[in-house]
């Protein structure tokens, strides 16, 4: 009834993150009157960088079939709730619905497609990428793609958590590997059934780069000014 709406209305807006990641799904059943408290939620934090809490309200919007909730996000968040900045004229709504779909796999492919297209028409034919290719990305295009991951993951995707894990492990690649469940004992997980494409991952597990010719583009990756703090 009302005084569940309203209490779970306050735990949102004043609880913990571990609070509000479980009242979200909790107001999600709740019909017309459970939207209405998440795109309240939205609109209030709208001025601050979103945060995964801000990607699971609007997981939950993007979602519904609700006509109210459709024109809302078209009319205040019509590419999602991540700036999607670009450099070079790049198109990441297609990136940002899929990962608002929790679709991860397409994700990943979508996030390479999105890589080439930074690299030129040339890496677009090719499909794969140059470490020179990678190293000359513009910041800004490669933070768009991170934090569309990062938001849509409960922070727990993206080239970020990666560099941090590496980081961590003295960037040891064979550390790192079982580390984000690409490889278990001697063997390489296989692409792309053997891959976990949900939230049940390991940290730092998605997006995928392919290791086949070698570490040298993850290693610009990872290594890319993107990530250092003082650009941020
Ligand atoms: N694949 O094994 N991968 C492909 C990964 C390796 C291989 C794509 C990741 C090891 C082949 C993605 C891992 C290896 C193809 C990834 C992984 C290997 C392929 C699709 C764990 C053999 C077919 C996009 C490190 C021992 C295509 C793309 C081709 C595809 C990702 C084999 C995203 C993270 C060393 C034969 N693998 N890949 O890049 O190029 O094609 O022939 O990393």
């Amino acid at each position: 009834g009302t005084a569940d709406i309203d209490s779970l209305r306050q735990s949102l807006i004043t609880g913990s993150v571990q609070v509000q990641q479980q009242i979200i799904p909790q107001l999600a059943n709740l019909g017309d009157e459970g939207l209405d408290v998440l795109m309240e939620f939205l609109q209030q934090r709208r001025e601050h960088p979103a945060t995964w809490i801000d990607g699971k309200a609007y997981q939950v919007l993007y979602n519904s079939d609700a006509p109210q909730v459709k024109e809302f996000l078209l009319d205040c968040f019509p590419e999602g709730i991540v700036p999607l900045k670009s450099e070079c004229g790049i198109n990441y709504n297609p990136l940002q619905q899929l990962l608002a779909m929790q679709d991860f796999q397409a994700a990943d492919l979508m996030s390479i497609q999105k890589m080439c297209e930074l690299a030129g028409p040339m890496a677009v034919q090719r499909k794969w990428l140059y470490f020179t290719e990678v190293e000359n990305a513009p910041i800004v295009d490669l933070q768009t793609i991170n934090n569309l991951w990062l938001v849509h993951s409960e922070g727990k995707f993206g080239f970020s958590v990666q560099r941090e894990i590496w980081l961590s492990l003295g960037k040891n690649w064979e550390s790192l590997w079982p580390k984000i469940g690409w490889k278990s004992g001697n063997n390489w997980t296989r692409y792309p059934n053997q891959f976990t494409w949900d939230l049940s991952a390991p940290k730092g597990h998605l997006p995928l780069s392919n290791q086949l010719r070698g570490v040298r583009v993850m290693a610009s990756l990872l290594s890319h000014p993107a990530w250092s703090k003082s650009t941020k």
